[in-house]
């Protein structure tokens, strides 16, 4: 079988190659041709465990190949960014451009798979409408579905073959269809259902994460308020056999969880108030966090603060929506002293702005210590490393009660 899977990024690329280790000939198409030009030298434009080695080996082996445009396949994967407007509804742009793209390439017996989030309908309103051509039936002469993905950045090469993947077709024939194609690479369960209930399980997920997570926020908001330790009250709450919380932290980053739950809130207006509130009070924290920032600044004449890591969790190089970020930058613009800036995965190119620096120069330098996010060259530090500096640390990573891995080992 030929596969074509368009949007070569952090679900495409690993989707890619997968299937081009499985035995199926892979094209690849990228909008940007920097993209296509370096995965043709079988290299990679993201940072992902071990994926590197795994292009290099499907296109050294000519099964995979990439170009800017489509071309015939027996599968067609769109797999593009699904990201939020300034006012928070979906854009769609990119599904329906990948969408038209294909249209002209799809024939007969063909499958097309969206693997991209999408609001409730996208399979249908978008999909169907944009990549089916007029004179093909779905269900009869090619087969359309909705299958998310459902990997998490740091573990995608392990968890697109082994976790359990849902298949939600337009019509129960393009699920039937879908769904032996999912098993020739997938260890998982595959799960069949129709797309509309795909669509919204794969939202729900993500909105379920959200919302536990605005929890954890929440009370160390108010533990902070009661001067209270939220890490030591997480630890003996927890110690109950039904309760479960997650981690606080800077808030809730990643190009996921931070926009998923919006296509839920704006799919029903008036519906999901808890997940609107969830979604306002993760994004309230880093401005939260900025202000204990400078609360401490302020005991300082003109102090030098660090803020350790930037990208939006632990090893990982995606800066997008990062509450650290967010941080750094807010308080690098309130003037509260010099700011600097440390992650091992940054440069000046994708943060400008921004006083980057070595992790020496940080602990050398700093007044005050900030770990953002908690890459594991932090976690190695030694306490000496921190002696006498003033610490904030909104995820307790480096906090002697523990509890603080409790929501990161749930996330693993
Ligand atoms: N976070 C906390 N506390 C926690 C757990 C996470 O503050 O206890 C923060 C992280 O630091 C990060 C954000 O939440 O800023 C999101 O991180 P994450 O590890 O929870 O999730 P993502 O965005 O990397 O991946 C999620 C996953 N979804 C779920 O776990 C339900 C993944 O399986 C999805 O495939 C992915 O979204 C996606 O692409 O939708």
């Amino acid at each position: 079988k030929n596969i074509c899977v368009v949007g070569l990024g952090y679900i495409g690329l690993p989707t890619a190659s997968v299937l081009a280790d499985h035995g199926y000939l892979v094209h690849g198409v990228d909008v940007r041709p920097d993209v296509i030009e370096i995965i043709n030298r079988g290299e990679i434009h993201i940072h992902e465990p071990h994926l590197g080695e795994l292009v290099n080996k499907v296109v050294s082996q000519n099964k995979l190949k990439a170009s800017t445009e489509p071309c015939e396949a027996d599968v067609f994967f769109i797999c593009v960014p699904t990201p939020i407007n300034e006012d928070k509804t979906p854009d769609l742009s990119y599904v329906e451009a990948a969408s038209k793209a294909i249209q002209p390439y799809v024939r007969a017996g063909n499958i097309v798979i969206l693997e991209s989030t999408s609001p409730p309908r996208t399979t249908q309103d978008v999909v169907v409408q944009n990549a089916i051509p007029e004179d093909l039936e779905v269900g009869k002469d090619v087969y359309v579905a909705y299958c998310p993905e459902r990997v998490l950045p740091g573990r995608i090469l392990i968890e697109v073959v082994e976790n359990d993947r849902i298949v939600g077709g337009v019509t129960t024939a393009c699920t039937d269809k879908v769904v032996e194609f999912y098993k020739s690479f997938v260890t998982g369960a595959v799960l069949p259902t129709d797309a509309i209930s795909a669509e919204i399980t794969k939202l729900t997920e993500n909105a379920f994460r959200d919302v536990n997570i605005a929890f954890a926020n929440e009370l160390s908001i108010l533990a902070d308020k009661l001067g209270a330790d939220v890490f030591e009250v997480i630890k003996l709450a927890n110690r109950h056999p039904r309760v479960n919380i997650l981690t606080p932290g800077p808030g809730v980053g990643g190009h996921c969880i931070s926009v998923d739950p919006w296509f839920l809130v704006h799919a029903c207006t008036g519906a999901t108030p808890l997940i609107k509130t969830a979604r306002e009070v993760n994004d309230m924290k880093p401005h939260y966090v900025v202000q204990q920032i400078i609360e401490a600044a302020n005991r300082f004449d003109n102090p030098t603060i660090a803020c350790l890591g930037l990208a939006y969790k632990a090893d990982v190089d995606d800066f997008r929506e990062s509450p650290s970020t967010e941080i750094a930058t807010m308080l690098t613009e309130s003037g509260v002293g010099v700011v600097l800036a440390c992650d091992p995965y940054a440069n000046s190119n994708n943060l400008p702005g921004l006083n980057l620096c070595t992790l020496q120069e940080s602990i050398q330098k700093a007044d005050i210590l900030v770990l953002l996010t908690d890459h594991r060259q932090f976690l190695e530090l030694s306490p000496e490393d921190r002696y006498g500096k003033t610490v904030i640390d909104p995820r307790g990573a480096w906090s002697s009660t523990k509890a603080s891995r409790v929501g990161i080992n749930n996330a693993a």
